[in-house]
């Protein structure tokens, strides 16, 4: 953060969504990357993920804890090659709370572990379009991680697709909160910068990891 020409100092984008430049300091994003890079190995690893449409999801995705599938979570790789999900780990339940906390100024307001998450890979032509996170029976805040290439994070309304939204650019380190009433809100990732990752990290692309409570 220190080495930034122009400070970027943490910023409400919608109430209780709230983005916290360089949280993760280089060698915290360094463990993180190096966890899932453990994570996306088989069985249970990295996979594309096929929408109900037939099309696929440009960004490929690992979970743990609970395995996401459109439209729902399963203790297997329903979708995929069946294996048990990996085990969702407790520092990554402490590493949420405490994003929360950096980013509310208090404790997560919600007592249940978080127990999701997903890895997301980006390659320099992925991208996510707009979506809610509605398939997890909790309202705790979702915590989002960001590592390597820089990239657009287009955070919207409640309501749909549409405008209004807030374009917020992440970068590797950046915290990304939504609870509140942002919880519901549609958000997606419409671009990313390819080679705009920290050299010393060691990743070409961009990699997110979103801490969720599922409720379930
Ligand atoms: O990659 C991101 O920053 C967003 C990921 C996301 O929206 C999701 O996993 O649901």
């Amino acid at each position: 953060m220190e080495d930034e020409l122009f400070p970027r100092p943490p910023a409400e984008i919608a109430p209780g969504a709230v983005h916290v430049p360089g949280w993760l300091d280089p060698p915290a994003q360094r463990r993180l990357l190096d966890a899932c890079r453990q994570w996306a190995r088989p069985p249970a690893g990295l996979r594309t993920v096929r929408m109900p449409s037939g099309g696929e999801m440009s960004v490929r995705t690992v979970c743990l804890g609970w395995h996401w599938f459109p439209y729902g979570y399963a203790r297997t790789v329903v979708d995929g090659d069946g294996a048990p999900v990996k085990p969702f780990p407790p520092w990554l339940d402490e590493l949420a709370r405490a994003g929360v906390e950096r980013a509310y100024g208090a404790a997560v307001p919600d007592s249940e572990p978080y127990d999701i998450a997903l890895v997301n890979f980006y390659d320099s032509a992925a991208k996510m379009g707009l979506h809610r996170d509605s398939d997890e029976k909790s309202g705790a805040p979702v915590v989002s991680l960001s590592l390597g290439d820089t990239c657009v994070f287009r955070f919207g309304n409640t309501h749909g697709r549409t405008r209004p939204w807030t374009d917020v650019e992440l970068r590797s380190g950046d915290l990304f909160v939504f609870g509140g009433p942002s919880r519901p809100a549609y958000h997606g990732v419409p671009r990313t910068f390819p080679g705009t990752a920290p050299p010393e990290l060691g990743l070409k692309g961009r990699v997110n990891v979103t801490l969720r409570v599922s409720g379930l």
